[in-house]
This record gives C-alpha cells, sequence and structure tokens, in this order.
C-alpha cells in the first residue's frame, strides 16, 4: 500500500491523485512553500460524508479539489481543522479557487467570518457552496454571499462531480538549499553605511535633474507604499508610516504622490523622489489605469491627484501641448510584486503588466521588478532573511516573476518591506538600500542615453 495516502481503499489499489504535476506546483504556490498529501478521494471513498469525515477530521489545514464533466477543477482552502464540533468557523485565510486556464484564481471570502459550518454534513465553505451534496457527486451553491462567485465562472454551472478530492496540507520542512548563494550580498553594517552613503551622493548623470523620479507600479497590495515607508525609515533611522499602508479589496492608496526622503530629520533631501499609484487591478475600469501610468510616466499628472478609475486623467490643456521637462518625467519604473501571489496571478493581469510594459519600452524609461515579502514567501527565509540568496523557493519565484513579466531574472530584486516590526534590523536594510542603488543605477543608464538629446 502507498503509505503516503494512508486508508486502504476498498479496491485495495493505490489511491492517486487526479491532479497533473503543473496543476499540483500551481496550487502549492496558493498556498506558499507547502506539501500536499491526498486524505479523501470521493470515488474511491464515497461521496458519504461519514467517509470524508473518517478520513480529513482532525487533519488541520486542507484543501479540496472537486473535477466536473465539462472539465472545470474548483474547490476550496480551509486553515482550521474539521471536527465536527457543530461551531461557526472563523478563518481568514480560507478561499476558494476555480482553475482559468493553467492559473488558479482565488477567491477570498467577504469577511473571515462563518467561513464554514463544521458539522456532521459534506464538506461546504461559507455554507455557500456544498461538495458531495446530499451525499452524491454534486456541487451546489445554496445562494448565500459568503464568497461573491459566479459559479459559471467557477464551474460552467455544471454541477455533476466526475470527483472530489481532499488534500492535506503541510509546510514543507524540507526547503531545498543551493550549495552557493545565487546572489553574492554582503550582510554587514559597513556596506549598509557605504549603500547609504552612496545614494547620499548620488548625482544623475544629466544634471539639469537633481532628483531621480522613480515610479511604483503593482497590484493592490503588493508593498508600494510600504517600500517608500521601509526606504523613509531608514533613511530617518527609525520606522516611519508616512504613506498609508494595509489591505483591503481594492487599493488604499487612491493618490498620486511624489515623496521626496529628507536624510535624517533635519537633514537634506536625497537625490531621488519615491512615486507611489493606486494599485492595479485586473478588470478594466478599476484600479490604475493604462492612460493614467502614460500620463505620470511623461510627468503631467500632479502630486495629491487623486486617481479615477472610470476617467483617465485629463492634462491641463496648456501643459499638454508643451512637453514635460527631463526633471520632471519618471526615470525608473519599478514594477512591485508580491512574492506569494506570483503563481496566482490572473491572465487579464499579466496582460494588464505587459501592455505597460509596452509603454514604459516605447519611452526607453529603465525598469525594475520589486519582489516584495519574501518572508511570507518561504520559511527559511521568515527566520533569516540571510538565507534569501541560498533559497531554491525563492530562486525559483524570482524566475517566475522574470518570465511572466518578460524582465530579465537580473533585473528582479527580491526585498522585505517593514510591515510589523517596531526596530530597524540590519538585513532589510541592505536587502532594501541594494535595491534604491540600483534603480539610481538604471535612472542613471536612462538618462545617459536621453540625456544629451533633451538636455
Ligand atoms: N510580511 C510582509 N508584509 C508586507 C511586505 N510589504 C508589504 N507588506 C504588507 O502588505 C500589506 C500591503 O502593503 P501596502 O504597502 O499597503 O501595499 P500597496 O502596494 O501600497 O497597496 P495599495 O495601495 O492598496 O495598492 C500591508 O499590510 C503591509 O504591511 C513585506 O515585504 N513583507
Ligand atoms: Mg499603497
Amino acid at each position: 500500500m502507498n503509505s503516503a495516502f494512508g486508508a486502504p481503499s476498498p479496491h485495495n489499489a493505490a489511491v492517486t491523485s487526479n491532479l497533473a504535476e503543473e496543476q499540483r506546483k500551481q496550487l502549492c504556490g496558493l498556498l506558499g512553500n507547502v506539501e500536499l498529501t491526498l486524505l479523501y478521494k470521493a470515488s474511491v471513498h464515497g461521496y458519504q460524508a461519514s467517509a470524508f469525515h473518517q478520513r480529513c477530521d482532525r487533519q488541520g489545514p486542507t484543501l479540496l479539489v472537486a473535477y466536473n464533466h465539462s472539465g472545470y477543477i474548483f474547490g476550496g482552502y480551509t486553515s482550521v481543522d474539521y471536527a465536527q464540533s457543530g461551531q461557526y468557523i472563523t478563518d481568514q485565510d480560507t478561499f476558494l479557487f476555480s482553475f482559468q486556464g493553467k492559473i488558479p484564481v482565488s477567491i477570498k471570502l467577504n469577511s473571515g467570518y462563518n467561513a464554514r459550518i463544521d458539522d456532521t454534513g459534506v464538506p461546504n465553505f461559507g455554507q455557500q457552496l456544498y461538495f458531495c451534496y446530499n451525499n452524491q457527486p454534486l456541487v451546489y451553491n445554496s445562494g448565500n454571499s459568503a464568497f461573491s462567485i459566479s459559479t459559471g465562472t467557477m464551474y460552467g454551472n455544471d454541477t455533476q462531480l466526475s470527483e472530489c478530492e481532499v488534500y492535506k496540507v503541510e509546510q514543507s520542512s524540507e526547503v531545498s538549499t543551493e550549495e552557493k548563494p545565487w546572489r553574492n550580498i554582503l550582510w554587514t553594517a559597513e556596506r549598509k553605511d557605504k549603500l547609504m552613503e552612496m545614494i547620499r551622493n548620488h548625482k544623475p548623470v544629466v544634471t539639469s535633474v537633481s532628483r531621480v523620479r522613480i515610479v511604483m507600479i503593482g497590484p493592490v497590495g503588493a508593498g508600494k507604499s510600504s517600500f517608500f515607508n521601509s526606504i523613509n525609515s531608514i533613511f530617518m533611522g527609525r520606522i516611519t508610516s508616512k504613506a498609508m499602508s494595509g489591505s483591503a479589496g481594492t487599493s488604499v492608496t487612491t493618490q498620486f504622490r511624489t515623496y521626496p526622503i529628507k536624510d535624517g530629520r533635519e537633514g537634506k533631501l536625497l537625490p531621488f523622489v519615491l512615486c507611489d499609484t493606486m494599485g492595479l487591478e485586473e478588470q478594466s475600469g478599476a484600479g490604475l489605469d493604462i492612460e493614467d501610468i502614460s500620463s505620470i510616466l511623461q510627468g503631467h499628472v500632479p502630486d495629491r491627484y487623486k486617481f479615477n478609475p472610470t476617467a483617465p486623467f485629463q492634462p491641463h490643456e496648456q501643459k499638454a501641448s508643451k512637453p514635460a521637462s527631463l526633471k520632471e518625467k519618471i526615470h525608473c519604473v519599478v514594477y512591485v510584486i508580491d512574492a506569494t501571489k506570483i503563481s496566482l496571478m490572473s491572465d487579464k493581469l499579466q496582460e494588464k503588466l505587459a501592455s505597460i510594459r509596452k509603454k514604459v519600452n516605447s519611452l526607453g524609461i529603465a525598469q525594475i521588478v520589486l519582489m516584495t515579502k519574501v518572508d511570507e514567501a518561504c520559511p527559511l527565509v521568515e527566520k533569516d532573511l540571510q538565507s534569501l540568496y541560498v533559497s531554491s523557493y525563492i530562486k525559483s519565484k524570482v524566475q517566475e516573476v522574470s518570465s511572466r513579466l518578460g524582465v530579465p531574472v537580473s533585473c528582479v530584486l527580491p526585498v522585505k518591506n517593514y510591515s510589523q516590526e517596531l526596530e530597524l534590523e540590519l538585513n532589510c536594510d541592505v536587502l532594501l538600500l541594494t535595491a534604491l542603488q540600483q534603480m539610481l543605477n538604471f535612472a542613471d543608464d536612462y538618462l545617459d542615453d536621453v540625456g544629451p538629446v533633451e538636455d
């Protein structure tokens, strides 16, 4: 018997997963660095609630994967044990998912409450979606609105299941590590001081440009505002949170902000400006718009401009006819991408990013990818940030983001922003400053290229 799959089947055959390797990888990508072990397979163990509970109770976090006759693969995750307690379960981490092409798209609960009822019945999510309904190969939507889903998108309105599987989800104890770091970095106080010194003394190659303008663009919640806060914190010598950051369904940042940064409380202005934007959303007409980005890049959008997702920025007529000078334009675009969400990125969002890249390319502006939340993505890194460049998992995420966005691996810079910390931390600082230094260098290449023409 296959020990990994536990219980004997009625047919005494090894119980094998229906998931293809690529699909398994994609689902693991939704959950971080985890392993999936098949606990229950309805076609073998039976569609009855009792068969499900016999194998899935008290197993910790689980992922349910259902398949229907129309070829849809969909299901849900819960981080709380099944225990037939009769309780309503609060679970902030629960989500439903459905493969859209090769990518599993996830849908979070509208609130963390009533993630499911933990009763003796069949598995349910939000008392809305019931799997193995009536102990039959069926999925049933009760019409409850815990999750905003479209059953058409999720399972093509085909309620007949061909299979239903439940996997135990465990943090992978084995984070494979590289023998040699795949990028060299010095994690010392001297290196931090050196980086700060280089940044302070940076002089853009074009003399008319006194400050390099860097704009951060990326999906909602990726860590754009936090990157500004983190850099500001390093130079202030304490944790600051000038830009509002946090999480919400839509972008927390709603205004275009240009932040000059001071070298200490009474210090001089540093030679760069970080521009913060509203988050990108996959739907058109929501989040930051590509036309707005175009106006930002060309230096037309003023500080504190409030974005309007339904109508793009209208430049002042006289101003629009006159192109902005080089010092007002953007010199470096930073795509901010959450390391834990890379595999999750929908085709639509990827397309949006591709069209933004096309625009930026056509203007010849320098581009960099900032891969945030490396701490959340890999347990090894969470324990010790210095293991970042030996973590095979982070390396694979850097490669994935590079291929999804079509930028060279060398342009992907992993960082951990300050999020809950109360004090600065050397390793964090070194990474953040390394990224900033690289942005200044890239911007210089761009300025060197266009400067003599426009200066
Ligand atoms: N653990 C961890 N959390 C982070 C990191 N970066 C950002 N966060 C958290 O992620 C959440 C979203 O961060 P924000 O900086 O508000 O993201 P944003 O890109 O500005 O989002 P919008 O303005 O909503 O588009 C906040 O709760 C941050 O504390 C990181 O590197 N590690
Ligand atoms: Mg923000």
